[in-house]
């Protein structure tokens, strides 16, 4: 267990606790309901320092470290801390039942000058892959991941990971040098920092000599293999699919890849390379799928699943690839887990199948072209918009388009790095006054002012149909990262463990743990009861039993709920919120609010 760890568990032992109940446990797991907790796992935990400069990332290229830039540098959190979390029950007493984490896959090992040459920025969070392979040894082994994936599926979690077929890591100078591609000309750019604090970009684009040979070039991921603006490659196209989203190499789905990157054979050396490619004529010669390299990337990301039993993907960039890309990516990873399954002795088990859901850009509530590609579920952009609808309209609305149509759901959250971090903005975070960017492992910053604003809209996101996505910190209120820097850069700060907000951690907890116990708040049917409190009902039927909930927003101390339309006379009721318990009376049973003026109403069975 890590220091930070323990002090956070004593920190919310400390307060009263209300147990909501057990009912959490016995409910039977259901995409339709999923409760997502988000991460960056290099942002979440950082469980030992022994992995914490793989690569010699933080080094330059003679050895020599650079001051540690909290903004893009790897910061240390690794598969070992998620874990701990996992087993301490952290995402259980929110209502999670799924985790997103960060690709795992071994990221480029340099670094660019980032936003606007103010930080350098790595691969930290899973975006810039350089070997499908392998894990991120900065994350940790292919056995600590598989010990993490071992203690999620035990604590009765899912896991879905961040996917992309569309792009891989860009070129970076320690890469070029180590794997002999690109043609670096001169020794310059290993000791070399820039004058001023924000001139990193220059490292890229003067310093290094990129010659204009396609044969050094070639030897990167080859011209069949991707389009980049390198000399001998297609060169990053206008439209959406060709285009470099990112300004990441864009991944070929056109042509056939005649043979392996030069620089990851090199990498593997010859025993690692015969087998990957046997396993690789395999796929191709079981699917028939033409061998372009986005089917090897499918081939690649599969393997994951089939070898630790992810769950699910979360596919971003889906607009940049073909239809016909995403449904095969979709088909082998379905087939992938229904191996690994098999594999554990669990076939027939009633488990949930492999989950696919889409992270578009600006995507709503709207039935999409993209459902027909497959996903079970599309990430919702409009939910902070639909926050300003009235609520019984937002509520009603959600019930309505997701759970009376089979084939169309979302998945709503508050925050992700690409819109920024819900209620929080402005000037009270980060370490811009660390003279030398220095570490900054707490993710800076102390204070909340929206902290009401974030507590309201936890409320709202949790009590909505559909699935819900928890961006790592929007419980706890997690700052933005320093000042001065690319703002949505800002979004992946470290987790603020050390400035933790308990109050708002307990909101979240009891509100989840009564969507988690209540399949009626995700998958039911809304109804409004009144106005003033704003009272609502929810249901839905299971098997044989039928899930209801009643829940009031607003209320003032002693409020009287009229619940006959559930419940009967003498039903024990409890509101999940403050563990109060009534009975009902004459159709009405009798709860008192605290400030919250929230009251969870379930039957105590
Ligand atoms: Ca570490
Ligand atoms: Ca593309």
């Amino acid at each position: 267990m890590t220091l930070s760890r323990l002090a956070v568990l004593c920190a919310l032992l400390l307060l009263p606790t209300v147990r909501v109940s057990a009912q959490a446990e016995t409910v039977p797991f259901s995409w339709d309901q999923a409760t997502i907790y988000h991460l960056i796992t290099d942002r979440f935990s950082n469980g030992t320092r022994d992995n914490d400069s793989a690569y010699g990332r933080g080094l330059d290229g003679n050895g020599s470290p650079y001051d540690v830039d909290s903004t893009g540098h790897f910061l240390g959190g690794d598969f070992q801390g998620l874990k701990g979390w996992v087993e301490d029950g952290y995402f259980s007493d929110l209502g999670v039942n799924a985790l997103l984490i960060s690709a795992p896959f071994e990221q480029v090992h340099g670094w660019i000058g980032g936003g606007f040459g103010e930080f350098q920025r790595y691969g930290y969070d899973g975006s810039w892959p350089l070997d499908y392979t392998e894990t991120d040894l900065a994350y940790g082994t292919k056995l600590e991941f598989e010990a993490l994936m071992g203690a999620a599926h035990a604590a009765g979690l899912k896991v879905l990971i961040d996917v992309n077929i569309n792009g891989v890591g860009l070129a970076t100078l320690n890469d070029m040098a180590a794997f002999d591609f690109g043609g670096i000309t001169s020794d310059e750019w290993r000791g070399w920092r820039p004058a001023s604090k924000s001139g990193w970009q220059s490292y890229n684009d003067r310093l290094v000599t990129i010659t204009d040979s396609t044969e050094s070039w070639s030897k990167w991921w080859g011209p069949e293999w991707i389009r980049a603006d390198v000399p001998g490659y297609e060169p990053c196209g206008e439209p959406v699919q060709t285009h470099c989203a990112d300004q990441l190499p864009d991944l070929r789905e056109d042509v056939v890849a005649t043979k392996l990157p030069s620089f990851l054979k090199l990498k593997w050396g010859d025993e690692k390379t015969t087998v990957e490619s046997a396993d690789l004529d395999a796929f191709f010669k079981r699917t028939g799928y033409q061998r372009s390299a986005t089917n090897h990337i499918i081939k690649w990301l599969t393997d994951w699943v089939r070898s630790y039993g992810i769950d699910g993907f979360v596919l971003n960039h889906p607009e940049s690839v073909s239809p016909e890309s995403i449904q095969r990516l979709k088909e082998q990873a379905t087939r992938a887990l229904a191996d690994w399954k098999a594999a554990q002795g669990m076939e027939g088990a009633p488990d949930a199948p492999f989950w696919f859901a889409g992270n578009v850009s600006d995507h709503g509530l709207e039935k999409s072209e993209f459902f027909k590609s497959g996903f079970d579920s599309i990430f919702n952009y409009g939910f902070t918009g639909d926050l300003q609808k009235p609520i019984d309209l937002q509520f009603a609305t959600y019930a309505e388009s997701i759970n009376k149509d089979a084939s169309f759901h979302v998945s709503s959250f508050l925050s992700s790095s690409a819109t920024g971090l819900y209620g929080r903005s402005g000037l009270q975070n980060g370490d811009s006054d660390l003279p030398n960017g220095g570490p900054d492992l707490t993710g800076g910053g102390s204070g909340l002012p929206n902290g009401q604003d974030l507590k309201d809209a936890a409320t709202r996101l949790l009590l909505s149909p559909g699935a819900v996505v928890i961006y790592y910190g929007d419980e706890s209120g997690r700052p933005l990262g320093r000042l001065g820097v690319d703002e949505l850069e800002r979004t992946k700060s470290n987790m603020n463990w050390a400035h933790f907000d308990e109050d708002l951690v307990r909101h979240w907890q009891k509100i989840g743990s009564f969507r988690a116990a209540h399949p009626a708040v995700a998958r039911g049917g809304h109804d409004k009861l009144s106005d003033a409190p704003y009272t609502f009902y929810r249901g839905v039927r299971q098997g044989l039993d039928t899930d209801e909930v009643i829940v009031v927003m607003g209320a003032n101390g002693k409020t009287r709920v009229n619940v006959s339309i559930v419940w009967p006379d003498d039903t024990v009721l409890r509101d999940a919120y403050t563990g109060n318990v009534a009975i009902v009376s004459f159709g009405q049973a009798t709860f008192t609010a605290d400030a919250s003026g929230l009251i969870l109403i379930e039957e105590v069975r």
